[in-house]
């Protein structure tokens, strides 16, 4: 009976395992506009978009990451970990800065990212997101190349299955920033503290889609949209938000054309 019951447990696991490989999704943008994928964190939606143009206020680049084949890393302060590039468009961000990005898509609220893809013309400018993650923790500018000590693993875009996105590069030619869209759903960060840290972890680029050329650069899209029921309670404290925030960004924006 004993062994009768370790074989079902078996079988069971087996198929588990099996039902975890089935639900892995490739997210086509080479060829399509849109896709997503939901595992246990919820669901995540990949979009193509034409180049934004540059100056609008916001666009706000915090990773960059470069290498040969494939690439990874996150964004952080403290330095350069894995393939990180070094400047002023790799840095820490809090979980505010993520909250500034939140959209609602048909009722359910999503952080949005925006990833800028530099790959060479010809055979070589696809590329693939394998791995996506966000991490937080009350602690900034960390530097370990251990993920597991990022902090609290917020999302895994491979959780129950190995996901992938794939993209062409040379579906944009015209000048601006930014080839996809990521919306990554709000509620897989519930009870983050606003000044908690935000470690986004990327990983591009495979044996089939190899990464080359410059930069691929991520992007908080700041959602700028006046939050109604802010306006409505505290109209001062609304005004002086949006003036401070017109200031900041203008000078962001100076700050980036003038580098
Ligand atoms: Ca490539
Ligand atoms: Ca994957
Ligand atoms: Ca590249």
């Amino acid at each position: 009976m004993i062994k009768r019951n370790f074989t079902a447990a078996l079988v069971a696991a087996g198929m588990l395992v099996i039902a975890s490989v089935a639900q892995a999704t490739v997210v086509d943008l080479i060829n399509n506009d849109s896709g997503s994928f939901t595992n246990p964190y919820g669901t995540s939606i990949f979009e193509f978009t034409q180049p934004q143009p540059t100056g609008t206020g916001v666009i706000d680049p915090f990773l960059r990451i470069q290498a040969n084949g494939m690439e990874q890393g996150y964004n952080t302060s403290g330095g350069t970990p894995f393939d990180d590039k070094a400047g002023p468009w790799t840095h820490d961000i809090q979980f505010s800065d993520l909250q500034s990005t939140a959209v609602n898509i048909n009722g359910t609220t999503y952080f949005k990212i925006m990833v800028d893809l530099n790959e060479p013309n010809g055979a070589k400018s696809t590329i693939s997101l394998e791995n996506l993650q966000f991490y937080t923790s009350a602690q900034g500018s960390k530097t370990t190349t251990d993920l597991s000590q990022l902090g609290t693993l917020r999302y895994s875009m491979d959780a129950g299955g190995d996901n992938q996105v794939l993209f062409d590069a040379a579906r944009n030619h015209g000048s601006g920033s930014g080839d996809a869209f990521f919306y990554i759903p709000a509620s897989a960060f519930a009870g983050t503290n606003p000044n908690d840290f935000v470690y986004m972890y990327v990983q591009m680029g495979s044996a089939d889609e190899t990464t080359a050329g410059g930069f691929e650069e991520f992007t908080l899209v700041r959602n700028l949209t006046p939050v109604p029921e802010m306006s409505a309670l505290f109209p001062i404290v609304g005004l002086l938000v949006a003036v401070g925030s017109t200031h900041i960004l203008r000078r962001r924006r100076m700050a980036r054309v003038s580098s």
